[in-house]
């Protein structure tokens, strides 16, 4: 009886995986970010330029702003990756982890807003990348989700 139980565990397990292996890209982003909710991102906040020098040491900070759909003071991360916006959309959620976050008004306007940092070294950004996109989950008035915006970027080497 435990065996089957075991069994039919297993194949429950494992169909997302043959259904996501046999996806396209275009669900396949979808499968891997389920239902996401659009969050109002700013990167470098503040810098309206968003030039990244791929080679610098240092942290990239990206800010998520509360607006009137999403208050970002309300949202506790798990984790949060930050990617090429092309990469994304094909790939999921892949990228650099974030390093650390916090709370704090990043665009001024008396409401608190999340920022994350990413390491500048862990991008998967390109010469070639106009955008990047940051995924996170988290807990939002006690419920898990998944967040997802984007924000232009100019790289340099
Ligand atoms: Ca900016
Ligand atoms: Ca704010």
């Amino acid at each position: 009886m435990k065996k089957l139980i075991l069994r039919t565990l297993v194949a429950m397990l494992a169909l997302p995986v043959w259904f996501l292996a046999g996806a396209t890209a275009a669900s396949a982003e979808e499968m891997t970010c389920p239902e996401h909710t659009p969050v109002t991102i700013d990167i470098k906040p503040g810098d309206h330029s968003n030039k990244i020098k791929l080679s610098a040491r240092g942290l990239l900070p990206v800010a998520v702003l509360t607006t009137q759909d999403f208050d970002a003071s309300q949202f506790t991360p798990e984790m949060a990756h930050l990617s090429d916006a092309g990469i994304a959309a094909t790939m999921g959620c892949v990228g650099a982890d974030a390093v650390r976050w916090k709370y704090a008004d990043a665009n001024r306007d008396g409401r608190l807003d999340l920022i994350f940092f990413f390491r500048i070294r862990e991008l998967n950004l390109t010469s070639n990348s106009t955008a990047a996109t940051l995924m996170a989950h988290g807990s939002y008035n006690s419920t898990m989700i998944h967040i997802l915006g984007t924000d232009s970027v100019r790289v340099k080497r």
